[in-house]
């Protein structure tokens, strides 16, 4: 396993829409494995291909709480079968915005299918952070990052921010 470097917004790399998986290989394999080993290094609770620059439709999490058994989870070409009417409400963050946290209203519960780490077709009911972080990062494949939920003007501060810091980094 490797760690991988996690893009950082704004970033036009993060923008572009991922593309579905032909078939699940040993080396999609390795990249879930670098992802998954990138996002505890991190640390993170989800993270999507395209944060390692790799456009494709790949995500890996893990909800577990500190204490408890890590449960690795992987999510290949995921597509929302349903989306409730209700709405609920997370105080979301992203690797790909550091430090920065804001509540994004999403449907409170979702059905998706996916195939798992052995290409297998699967099903899955999610509510709660599961299927906020399975929107959040079902997002990221379309290009979408959280804060394009929020108002214009969040959305400016925190990227110019995120700008600024970049700039700083690059001069040192
Ligand atoms: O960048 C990402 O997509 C990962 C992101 C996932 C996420 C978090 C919260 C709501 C929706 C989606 C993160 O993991 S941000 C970091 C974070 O939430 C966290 C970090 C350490 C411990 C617990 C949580
Ligand atoms: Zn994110």
């Amino acid at each position: 396993m490797a760690l991988r470097e996690i893009i950082i917004a704004p970033d036009p790399r993060l923008k572009q829409k991922s593309k579905p998986v032909k078939a699940v290989t040993d080396d999609l394999r390795k990249l879930m494995d670098d992802m998954l080993e990138t996002m505890y290094a991190a640390p993170g609770i989800g993270l999507a291909a395209i944060q390692v620059g790799e456009p494709l439709r790949v995500i890996v999490m893990d909800l577990a709480k500190d204490g408890e058994e890590p449960r690795p989870r992987y999510f290949v070409n995921p597509e929302i079968l349903e989306a409730s009417d209700d709405l609920a409400t997370y105080s979301e963050g992203c690797l790909s915005l550091p430090e920065y946290y804001e509540d994004v209203d999403r449907p409170a519960h979702v059905r998706v299918r996916y195939l798992d780490y052995d290409g297998e077709i699967r099903e899955i009911e999610a509510d709660d952070l599961l299927a906020t972080c399975l929107q959040h990062e079902m997002d990221h494949l379309e290009g979408i990052l959280f804060v394009d939920h929020l108002s214009k003007l969040k959305r400016s501060i925190i990227l110019r921010k995120l700008q600024k810091q970049k700039r700083i980094e690059e001069s040192v």
